[in-house]
């Protein structure tokens, strides 16, 4: 069964290729290979509006069986912030070294910086909408450190681990990230899914 991917983020798609693996009886399409390109809007205050959102302009549009994600990175120090706005904390153009730099300065005088990164996955199916979310706690570090992963992960530390996303192999982030937590649950819903739906 094909699902079309409503991201133009290609680490997005690359990690969710290497979770599902190859045996999976779901293919994930990107929105890319049936023509769709431009920027979909993400107006909603929250994460699961906004991946919903994104999900019903591709179904709304193309009519097709879809996904869509979004993630946010909440840092208690900062009451939650970057949240819903983690793409654009430090600026419409959407830059990730800007980015981890405006946390890095905001939280410089805190003593809290734990954090999490939250994904909310919306599924639209035959019609229907489910959501899915996966979340995994740590802390933002005071410094950069790796060149793997994108976006917040060079800063990120999960608990129980000593290195950021940014430093750690590919395959263990993928193994216990927010992304792939959200995922299992939406395989798991698949999974179940009446063949002749
Ligand atoms: P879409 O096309 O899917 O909307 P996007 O890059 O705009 O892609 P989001 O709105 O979900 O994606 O972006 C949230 C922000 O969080 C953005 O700055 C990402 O770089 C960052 N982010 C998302 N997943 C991440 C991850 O696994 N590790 C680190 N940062 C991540």
């Amino acid at each position: 069964m094909k699902l079309i991917f409503a991201t133009g983020n290609l680490n997005k798609i690359k990690e969710v290729a290497q979770i599902l693996g190859d045996d999976s009886r779901f293919e994930i399409v990107p929105m890319s290979q049936i023509g769709v390109k431009e920027d979909i809007p993400e107006t909603s205050p929250t994460i699961e509006g906004n991946a919903l959102q994104k999900a019903r302009y591709l179904y709304d549009r193309y009519k097709v069986n879809c996904i869509a994600e979004d993630t946010g990175l909440e840092i208690d120090g900062l009451g939650g912030a970057p949240g819903v706005y983690s793409a654009r904390y430090a600026g419409e153009e959407k830059n990730a070294e800007a980015n981890i730099q405006l946390v890095l300065k905001n939280l410089a005088e805190k003593d809290d910086r734990t954090a999490r990164f939250r994904t909310v996955i919306a599924l639209i199916i035959n019609e229907k909408e489910q959501t899915f979310e996966g979340i995994i706690e740590g802390k933002i570090d005071t410094k950069k450190s790796g060149n793997g992963g994108f976006g917040y992960d060079p800063i990120f530390i999960p608990d129980g681990y000593n290195q950021s996303f940014g430093e750690m192999d590919e395959a263990i982030k993928n193994q216990i990230s927010h992304r792939s937590l959200a995922l299992k649950k939406l395989m798991d819903f698949l999974n179940n899914y009446p063949s002749n739906n």
